[in-house]
């Protein structure tokens, strides 16, 4: 088992984009092995996912951050490889991640203006970073598997949604008339866990039986200029702060697919802090592309600090493997 030893360090960036955190470890991460990102992605969560809790969860990380390990990358053109994680698990793609990470790499002086190609473990992703900073990410396809899908959920009754892929599954369920604020934090994380229950009990999942493990409200929005609003509940059940990219493509996927919108349409996404991204979809070879735009801030660099001894050297609540931080 790779493990942290005496004064282990792993250096990294963390950003916000429309508020959702996103940490990039820059170095000292074990390297992953694998062929393809997905391989690699594997053998993170099989051999190295004390990894994963030391950076994302408490004391030195938060159920909120969204971390990015960056890797070789394995398909062509790539400025680099990247694999998201979060206190749960493995994310497939992140939208607001790719944006974060992208304005890292450039904070950082290792990218300027232009197109860059990452290769994630779903697929390769270009992002576009413009002059003022924003970043437009070209998502994989986004895909409408089920429409009007009913689920018995304990305490709220039946409960209607469609499942969507944007780079991870999503229950997209319209909440009516309901307030999707910062008011109603707890209600909503309260619904949003009751739903995911139900999913998983009922066996309602994605295509060839994945999980759903990101839930998403939408409303319309009160806003000028903004389309609708959602609140995103991600696997961990931390919600996200930012509009959720893969949750923005997952939507854009219904939208298409009800005639709701067309190829090239501007949909500005609202998150329940009141944040936007701006999103528009392209059919290509008869598949839905979104492509996502916002801004993404760095808010610290730095060091974190492994010492010998340290009994939360792989998070609170987490068991510690024996002799791994003598
Ligand atoms: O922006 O795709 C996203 C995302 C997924 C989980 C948190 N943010």
């Amino acid at each position: 088992m790779a493990s942290p030893s005496a004064h282990s360090r792993l250096t990294f960036v963390d950003s916000h984009t429309a508020g959702e955190p996103t940490r990039v470890i820059t170095g000292g991460f074990p390297v992953l092995p694998g062929a393809t990102l997905t391989e690699q992605r594997t053998a993170f969560s099989r051999d190295f996912d004390h990894w994963r809790s030391l950076i994302n969860n408490e004391p030195r990380g938060h159920d909120v951050l969204v971390s990015a390990v960056l890797v070789e990358p394995r398909a062509p053109d790539c400025a680099a490889g990247v694999i998201f994680f979060n206190n749960a698990g493995m994310l497939g793609m992140c939208g607001h991640g790719t944006i974060g990470t992208i304005a890292t790499l450039a904070y950082l002086g290792k990218i300027g203006p232009g197109i860059h190609r990452l290769d994630t473990p779903v697929g390769v992703v270009s992002a576009a970073l413009h002059e003022d900073g924003r970043v437009s990410v070209a998502n994989v396809a986004a895909r409408r598997y089920r429409a009007g899908v009913s689920v018995d959920v304990p305490g709220l009754g039946p409960v209607r949604g469609d499942v969507a892929w944007g780079g991870n599954w999503f229950f997209l369920v319209d909440a009516g008339s309901r307030t999707l604020d910062l008011t109603e934090l707890a209600a909503l994380e309260d619904e949003t866990r009751r739903i995911q229950a139900a999913l998983n009990e009922q066996g309602v999942t994605g295509e060839d039986g994945a999980p759903i493990d990101h839930i998403e409200l939408f409303t319309h929005s009160s806003t000028p200029g903004v389309d609708a609003r959602n609140y995103v509940r991600c696997p961990g059940g931390a919600y996200d702060r930012s509009p959720c990219g893969t949750g923005t493509s997952a939507k854009l996927a219904c939208l298409a697919a009800d005639g709701q919108l067309t190829p090239g349409q501007t949909w500005v996404q609202e998150s329940v802090i009141g944040s936007t991204f701006e999103a528009r979809y392209d059919v290509v070879d008869g598949e839905i592309r979104p492509t996502i735009t916002g801004r993404a801030f760095v808010t610290a660099e730095g060091t974190l600090i492994v010492q010998p001894g340290d009994p939360y050297a792989w998070g609170i609540g987490v068991k510690q493997p024996a002799g791994a931080n003598d």
